[in-house]
């Protein structure tokens, strides 16, 4: 851990509630435990374990008001899930500008350097319930409320830079193709069934998306380590009035990681809160994550060059070709105080920009503009939901006519409820300083229609596999083979692999083996070929780009009793010197005594902690060796560490690797540790995360 790290700020969510004068529930509950017990009303309990009954034991009495009151509101606890990315996590942060861009935007966070911004940030899956699995397969959302001087602006993207579709009319099809299917109610937080891969094949548009959620982007080792993307190109606006197009990344600084498939199907056994808990492990021990914001700033004259429409969602521009120009970071450096009020109640909409910032007619953002602030109503049941202190504007004050309403909180004074009066009372608009959208000419029939340079399906879907290293392209494929072996129709599987072939032919031929497809299809009708002269980008690739550094990461350190006191102590220091930490997992539960007698507490015990948790392992079973050599939980720990690629360390473990069959497989990511030196090699190793060459001599596939 990095220990110069400030500590998490706390309990500024209180302040909030009062300085916005929300209703005073928070001060109720925030107590330290000495405030009497009181109904809605305020009256004091006397009892709260027995309800009012006439005899004993007697039937209760409907006028037991307490009783009533405290049912009636429990029964009304549940809100509408979101539709979609309804499993998220939330933090408070703050945004820095680092490079001032005046001559660009005015938007208010990117004006001085040093200018910080608070904000807040919802991480999220898409396809699950509120109770689903964290490690699905699946796109993750990266919502951030920018709280400006000048109002709330919403970037509202995901892990990935590219979507599914080009058009909102679309999207309700593409969501209820992968939520369970209606009639039986699942497959649940997957994509591994009929539905969705039957619209996918009916849907070239879509293949680009479709490879990255493929790759290793789609089952990320933590929020810290994925990026963020805002997908559209939008348009900033200077104090000039000019435009500039603009496309949003969130870099993440400890670089980016992600688990391997068999992984993520054990994590979320093991631990189906895994990313949240990452989140707030880190957050609450003062190893903030940070994120770079890059920009790809671009002209009008770009955009005509570019060979795809800059305005179509399925695309991107690559790194190569308009650069990042990094302008800020991004720190999350306070959990929620309560999940229900921060996460859950964050109401994020597009159409939440503030002046330099404004929409292009890429037809997806143009039709999110309306479904965000329609879903909140929704979701929040009133159109008061911006008054809620997550919601609300911190930077500047609020002031209009806007009126009642359910739970309205904050109507004006007076007797003025109108603009214009002529009482010279309330708030005016003012042309100077207010928003001002952006001046597009359009001309053209109004008709339903998709342009024409929106029709290349293929060409940056096949850019990014040959992106790749061997080692994600094996893990796509391996992926596609999965999921359509869940498909029970043989032609959906069919249909996939012939859109495969305008992409890679290697891979639609990989592919059709893994499914066993006994006859190649027809390669899928290309609205235009498919192009193969896009050279490859190194930025697509995940392991092209490593993490600096094992920082932030985690060694699960399997030990027993007997363990050498120097070794453990030794380990834990060398770790806390990158910035990782040492997690120790006991066969008991109370934890190991070292060869000097000493008791270390153990973070998880044997069975609770598996090796799919942490980044890499370390085995010293001291004098349980033999103990540990016969236990399953300890095998599978090791066995998976190796399946996976992980680094081990291990001293004394002969027993145990003998007994999981492994001795004759140890390779150069296996580390004997004697000494600090051997520590020191072991930590270097981990900042490679994975022993990739190991992949290739698992073996176990077919032929
Ligand atoms: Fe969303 N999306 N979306 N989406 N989306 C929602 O709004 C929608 C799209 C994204 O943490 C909903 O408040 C339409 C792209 C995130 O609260 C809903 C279309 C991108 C979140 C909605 C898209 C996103 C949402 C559901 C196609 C990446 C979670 C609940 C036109 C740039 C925000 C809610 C949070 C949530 C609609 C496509 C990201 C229904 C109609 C593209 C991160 O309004």
């Amino acid at each position: 851990m990095a220990e110069d790290k400030p500590a998490a700020r706390s309990g500024s969510f209180e302040n909030l509630v009062s300085d916005y004068g929300a209703g005073g529930e928070f001060h109720q509950h925030a107590g330290e435990g000495d405030e009497r017990l009181t109904t809605a009303q305020g009256v004091t309990i006397a009892d709260n374990q027995n309800s009012l009954r006439s005899g004993a034991p007697g039937p209760t009495a409907l006028e037991d008001f307490i009783l009533r009151e405290k049912i009636f509101h429990f029964d009304h606890e549940r809100i509408p899930e979101r539709v979609v990315h309804a499993r998220g996590f939330g933090a408070h942060g703050l945004f820095e500008c680092t490079k001032a861009i005046p001559e660009i935007t005015r938007a208010a966070p990117f004006q001085k350097e040093g200018k910080i911004t608070e904000t807040f940030v919802r991480f999220s899956t898409v396809a699950g319930s509120k109770g689903s699995v964290d490690l699905a397969r699946d796109v993750r959302g990266f919502a951030v409320k920018f709280y400006t001087d000048e109002g709330n602006w919403d970037l509202v993207g995901n892990n990935i830079p590219v979507f599914f579709i080009q058009d909102a009319i679309k999207f309700p099809d593409l969501i209820h193709s992968v939520k369970p299917e209606p009639d039986r109610g699942f497959p649940q937080a997957q994509s591994a069934h009929d539905n969705f891969w039957d619209f996918i094949s009916l849907t070239p548009e879509s293949m680009h998306m479709v490879m990255w959620q493929m790759s290793d982007r789609a089952i990320p080792r933590s929020f810290r380590f994925m990026e963020g993307f805002g997908v559209h190109t939008f348009r900033f606006i200077n104090a000039e009035g000019q435009s500039s197009f603009v496309k949003f990344h969130w870099k993440p600084k400890l670089g980016m990681q992600s688990v391997l498939w068999d992984e993520a199907l054990k994590i979320n056994g093991a631990d189906p809160d895994r990313h949240r808990r990452d989140l707030w492990e880190a957050i609450t021990a003062g190893d903030f994550p940070e994120w770079e914001l890059g920009l790809q700033i671009f002209d009008e004259e770009f955009a005509n060059r570019f060979d795809f429409d800059v305005l179509d969602p399925t695309k991107i521009i690559p790194e190569e070709l308009v650069p990042l120009t990094i302008v800020g970071t991004l720190t999350l450096d306070r959990v929620v105080d309560n999940f229900f009020a921060e996460t859950e109640q964050v109401a994020f909409c597009t159409q939440n920009v503030v002046p330099g910032i404004d929409f292009t007619d890429d037809p997806l953002l143009q039709g999110r503009n309306f479904s965000y602030l329609d879903t909140q109503l929704k979701r929040l049941g009133s159109p008061n939901f911006t008054k809620l202190p997550i919601n609300a504007p911190r930077g500047c004050p609020v002031h209009n006519f806007q009126q009642d309403g359910h739970m309205q909180t904050s109507n004006r004074k007076g007797r003025v409820n109108y603009e214009p009066n002529g009482w010279g009372k309330g708030p005016r608009a003012h042309p100077l300083e207010g928003y001002v959208s952006y001046a597009v000419r359009n001309e053209g029939e109004k008709r339903r229609l998709r342009p024409e340079s929106f029709a290349d399906h293929y060409s940056q879907a096949r850019q990014f596999f040959l992106s790749q290293t061997p080692v994600e392209q094996g893990h796509i494929r391996d992926a596609l083979v999965f999921e359509l072996s869940k498909c029970q129709e043989i032609e959906i599987r069919a249909r996939i692999v012939a859109h495969l072939l305008n992409i890679d032919g290697a891979l639609a031929q990989a592919v059709a083996d893994g499914l066993g497809l006994t006859e190649m299809p027809e390669p899928a009708p290309a609205a235009r070929p498919t192009r193969t002269d896009l050279p490859p980008s190194d930025a697509l690739s995940m392991l092209k780009n490593p993490p600096p550094n094992f920082a932030g990461r985690t060694v699960g350190v399997l030990a027993g009793n007997g363990v050498e006191a120097e070794l453990l102590t030794e380990l834990r220091s060398i770790l806390q010197a990158e910035g990782a930490m040492m997690k120790l997992v006991a066969p008991r539960v109370g934890g190991v005594t070292d060869s000097a007698g000493t008791l270390h507490p153990a973070d998880e015990k044997l069975g609770g902690g598996p090796s799919v948790i942490f980044d890499a392992v370390a085995v010293l079973p001291g004098s349980d060796a033999a103990m540990l050599a016969a236990n399953p939980a300890a095998q599978d720990f090791l066995t998976d560490a190796h399946a996976h690629c992980k680094f081990i360390a291990h001293h004394g473990a002969g027993p145990l690797i003998e007994a999981c069959a492994l001795g004759a497989k140890m390779d150069e990511g296996w580390i004997e540790i004697g000494s600090s030196s051997d520590i020191d090699g072991f930590v270097a190793a981990c900042r490679g995360m994975r022993h990739w060459p190991r992949e290739a001599t698992l073996g176990g596939n077919p032929p």
